[in-house]
């Protein structure tokens, strides 16, 4: 009944401020799964087709060079309606303005480099997440 798996992505800044324990913690205590997780550092070739639907648009290659800049860690999470739910715990794009109690909200802000440095990914549609998890887990 409504069980979907999505992907999460733990960005560069967020493994770097050793933030990934905190960012389980709210996942496991929301309730969701974790199947498969792994830390590593993506190719770019990796980050293009992840990022395929951006390319062209003036933050693409920041996006990229950021997302370059050291290790990510990536998880493939289950639970009902958990695409949603994962975005929701995550808060909206932008860290400066997201909500408090999410996790850009509580936990991020502009350190310069304007909204890359948001900490998460999460897909955004049962479509996404299949063509995500595929590329980052298969
Ligand atoms: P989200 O990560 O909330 O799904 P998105 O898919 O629109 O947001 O964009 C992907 C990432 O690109 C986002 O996490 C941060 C970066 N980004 C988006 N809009 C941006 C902008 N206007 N300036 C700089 N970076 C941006
Ligand atoms: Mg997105």
């Amino acid at each position: 009944a409504n069980v979907e798996e999505t992907l999460v992505l733990i960005k560069p800044d967020g493994v770097a401020r050793n933030l990934i324990g905190e960012i389980l913690a709210r996942i496991e205590k929301k309730g969701y799964q974790l199947v498969d997780v792994k830390l590593f550092e993506p190719s770019r070739a990796l980050l293009a087709a992840h990022y395929e639907e951006h390319e062209g648009k003036p933050f693409y290659e920041p996006l990229i060079e950021f997302m370059e800049s050291g290790p990510v860690f990536a998880a493939r999470v289950a639970g009902n309606r958990v695409i949603e739910g994962w975005r929701s715990l995550a808060g909206t794009t932008d860290p400066t303005t997201a909500a408090p109690g999410t996790i850009r909200g509580d936990l991020g802000r502009d350190w310069g480099l304007k909204v890359q440095q948001n900490l998460v990914h999460g897909s955004d549609s049962p479509e996404s997440a299949a063509r995500e998890l595929a590329l980052w887990f298969d």
